[in-house]
């Protein structure tokens, strides 16, 4: 079990190594510089400029496309071993096809990674964070099976771009949040909102998509680049409000994230079978005459199954489980929760960040992990985000008391096996945050966006995250000066 919080100072393992993330739309600005074309997030803001809560865009962001050499220098800063950041598709492909590749794009990226590598940073590039290119949107993006082709060309013109220099690939940023939140919801762009539907289309297609470049990887870069590959899951905790739920908050884990892990990591591969009987089920007595939930052809489960190097894992935060039977036709048309029938709250006396569903709860993170090693036989862990947001400042205590706790939590699960190798905050600095915009922040450096440089300032969890990596280990007492910050 989670043990008490440690008085003491806890050593990470040899060879664990320690980054930060951000990802393209939501640091870069240069939205439409050097021939770069819109994603969805530029046509979602410039379209409906108050789908974010504060009416922003991320038309300049921070600015990273200008000023790639200080974020650098902040890495150099933290003693970073890794920095994780995406590529922007429409600024390598602006017409989204290999037909064109935009020479401007591709020198941003090299100057970033080369920047980099100055200075002993390892580069973890996600090819897909969000940012899909507007005119495959228009053709059905996600749910257009063409997107395997249009996907897997992508992704081997950044190998063979970047391959010789970047040896650690995501191919795409919590499958969940593109699905559900962008096709079966309003959260995210583009807002399709087909319940039920285009969010179980999107799956399918997106995890071959997935699998196929995961397979280019393997077979015609890895032989001489000698890297490794895999998905970034989202997936909070669902922990059972009672012993009546724990059947329940199962299925609500399989739903929610073995929807993508289980065809990648189980052993029998496809969507998870609670998945399988509970969508038939309702499709059927909802007069469908198949399945919501695409099935994968033989062929299709075995090319998934098995194309990760690693788990990458993006937690947050956890969420209780319950069942409603109140809630009887509460969803007028079929959708994702009805699917799952079941309910998820946070209770209130959980402390949380600036983010409404972000709440710091450790114990959640360490049944996560344990989960996740007796599920799947133990695979190597990336932690590839974990982080906390609030409204704004320097003194971030809260922050701080949130990535120690959670830092905790991974040790416990590494003393009892777990193999997890790498730890990521989210994030570098603060960014735009969606539709949210910039009400909230999720930096170890603030961003200033009054100012037209962007001033980055580090907040006192930038020391001691510093401190963290410096000394590979975690001191619940460390009281950092600071004063000013340096490259050591
Ligand atoms: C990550 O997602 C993203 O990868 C990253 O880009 C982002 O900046 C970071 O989290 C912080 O949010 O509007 O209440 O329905 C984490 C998973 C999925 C959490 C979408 C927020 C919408 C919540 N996110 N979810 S809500």
């Amino acid at each position: 079990a989670l043990k008490e919080a440690r008085q003491s100072v806890r050593k990470f393992p040899d060879g664990f190594q320690f980054g930060t993330a951000t990802a393209s739309y939501q640091v870069e600005g240069g939205w439409d510089a050097d021939g770069k074309s819109p994603s969805i997030w530029d046509h979602l803001t410039h379209n409906d400029p108050c789908s974010t809560d504060d009416c922003k865009n991320g038309d300049i962001a921070a600015d990273s496309y200008n000023l790639y050499k200080r974020d650098v220098e902040m890495m150099r800063e933290l003693g970073l071993d890794f920095y994780r950041f995406s590529l922007s598709w429409t600024r390598i492909l602006p017409t989204s096809f290999p037909d064109k590749i935009n020479e401007a794009g591709v020198q941003y990226y090299n100057n970033l990674i080369n920047e980099m590598l100055k200075y002993n940073i390892q580069p973890l590039v996600t090819l897909f964070h969000w940012d899909l290119p507007q005119k495959l949107q228009e053709m059905g993006g996600w749910t257009n099976p063409h997107i395997v082709d249009w996907f897997s060309d992508y992704a081997r013109v950044a190998f063979e771009l970047f391959g010789d220099r970047v040896k650690n690939w995501i191919t795409i940023n919590e499958p969940s949040a593109v699905c559900f939140h962008g096709y079966g919801s309003v959260t995210l762009a583009p807002m399709l909102n087909i319940q039920g539907v285009a969010e179980y289309m999107c799956a399918k297609n997106l995890l071959v998509a997935h699998a196929k470049a995961y397979h280019i990887y393997d077979k015609e870069f890895r032989p001489t680049q000698g890297g490794t590959i895999g998905l970034t899951h989202n997936a909070f905790w669902y922990e059972p409000e009672t012993e009546n739920d724990v059947e329940l908050a199962e299925a609500v884990r399989q739903f929610e994230w073995g929807q993508y892990a289980h065809p990648i990591f189980s052993k029998t591969g496809d969507f998870p079978p609670v998945m399988k009987e509970k969508i038939a089920a309702k499709s059927a007595a909802q007069g469908f005459k198949r399945t919501r939930l695409p099935e994968f052809t033989s062929e299709e489960v075995e090319m998934v199954r098995g194309s990760s190097d690693f788990f990458g894992l993006n937690a947050y935060t956890t969420f209780l489980v319950y069942k409603n039977e109140s809630l009887e036709g509460y969803y007028d048309v079929p959708s994702f929760y009805d699917d799952y029938e079941a309910l998820t709250y946070q209770p209130t006396h959980w402390s949380g960040a600036a983010s409404v569903w972000l709440k710091d709860v450790p114990w959640g993170f360490y049944n996560l992990l344990t989960k996740i090693r007796e599920d799947y036989d133990n695979p190597p862990v990336f932690i590839l985000e974990n982080g906390y947001s609030t409204r704004g400042g320097l003194d971030d205590d809260d922050r701080i008391t949130y990535i120690r706790s959670h830092l905790n939590a991974l040790l416990d699960a590494i003393e009892e096996g777990s193999d997890i190798q790498k730890y990521t905050v989210w994030s570098l600095m603060d960014n735009f945050e969606w539709t949210r915009g910039y009400t909230e922040r999720f930096g170890l450096y603030e961003v200033d966006y009054e100012s037209p440089q962007r001033t980055r300032t580090p907040r006192k969890s930038a020391f001691v995250y510093k401190e963290i990596v410096r000394s590979r280990a975690l001191d619940p007492h460390y009281e950092p000066d600071t004063t000013v910050m340096t490259i050591d």
